[in-house]
């Protein structure tokens, strides 16, 4: 008789109704891809910001960032029209702008911002975008030189200065691709860069790249991912570490594993295979609870949720 598969689940478990969002779930057929989504809670809802691949060139471009919401975090509505669009972000440019991906959302008082990936010859830029109520979009900046990605913001400031991550890498597809922090005085210009995290070992050495932290009161959550390349292709896995409230730079718990690797069938074979990426987080102290809403195989948005206190408590220990 065949054995029957078993996932290997640590921390994180996945949702009975896995895949929540696939391309079909898209109207009028434009969804040639799901990818990664940026997540928070707004008006008693989850709102996912969801990164599609379209079928042709829609509204001009190869890719959009379309906004989901949801009562039950289960059942989404999504709107056709994206929120997020090639931008305009140097004269002539807006072309080049068309794989609009992984967007990574922060609540910064009553604002949204959005950071992103923006195509541009030299490798991607981080492009800074918000909204107060996911109808309307607002663009800001080009935040970084070529090449720069995974750009996400903190939710608050910290010693009066904004803060972010982002992954800078000098050559493409070497083990190079670590996280770095720097503070800015008003979100735009960015300085005093500091690295936090490099690629190391099994899950994560050929690259990391964060989520935008959460505040706890143990220190600021922080959920990245790690990239394992071997003979035969790349896996995307995902982990999670601990940082000083007061200075971020310092590690003051990490986890050694995964907390999520890809497993289940709709994780491992897809557009991209072996692949679990996350965009961000939402965190319920209250209920001790931690979802991560995260895509799957560059073709689905998928949902693992798990104890919150567990979590930082794995984080502390070093699992
Ligand atoms: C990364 C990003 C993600 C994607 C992942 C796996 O570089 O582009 O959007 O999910 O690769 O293909």
């Amino acid at each position: 008789m065949a054995k029957e598969k078993v996932l290997n689940e640590f921390i994180l478990h996945r949702s009975e109704h896995n895949p929540l969002i696939s391309p079909t779930d898209f109207p009028g057929g434009i969804a040639d891809s799901v990818m990664n989504c940026g997540q928070v809670m707004h008006e008693g809802k989850v709102v996912l910001l969801v990164a599609v691949v379209y079928r042709g060139r829609y509204n001009g471009a190869e890719a959009g960032i379309h906004v989901a919401t949801s009562e039950d975090g289960i059942h989404f509505d999504i709107n056709p029209e994206p929120l997020c669009k090639p931008v305009d972000w140097a004269p002539g440019w807006k072309e080049m702008d068309r794989w609009v991906i992984d967007p990574r959302l922060t609540k910064i008082d009553d604002t949204y911002y959005i950071m992103r990936p923006g195509q541009c010859p030299g490798g991607p830029v981080a492009l800074l975008e918000k909204t107060k109520d996911f109808k309307t979009l607002e663009y800001m900046s080009c935040v970084s030189l070529p090449a720069n990605r995974v750009p996400c913001l903190f939710p608050e400031k910290i010693n009066g200065m904004y803060v972010r991550f982002d992954r800078p890498y000098a050559v493409k597809n070497t083990p190079q691709g670590g996280i770095w922090l720097s503070y800015s005085p008003d979100l735009i210009h960015w300085g005093n860069h500091k690295p936090v995290l490099m690629p190391w070992g099994a899950f994560y050495g050929l690259k990391v790249g964060p989520t935008p932290p959460i505040k706890t009161k143990d220190g600021w959550l922080e959920i990245f991912h790690g990239v394992w390349r071997n003979c035969a292709n790349d896996r995307y896995s995902l982990s999670a570490m601990l940082l000083d409230l007061e200075d971020p730079t310092k590690i003051i718990g990490k986890m050694e594993s995964w907390i999520l690797t890809p497993q289940a069938d709709y994780e491992r074979l897809g557009n991209v295979n072996n692949v679990v990426f996350a965009c961000g987080a939402i965190a319920d102290e209250e209920k001790d609870e931690i979802r991560v809403y995260y895509g799957a195989a560059d073709e689905h948005v998928c949902l693992a949720t798990g104890s919150l206190s567990e979590l930082i408590d794995a984080c502390k220990k070093g699992l």
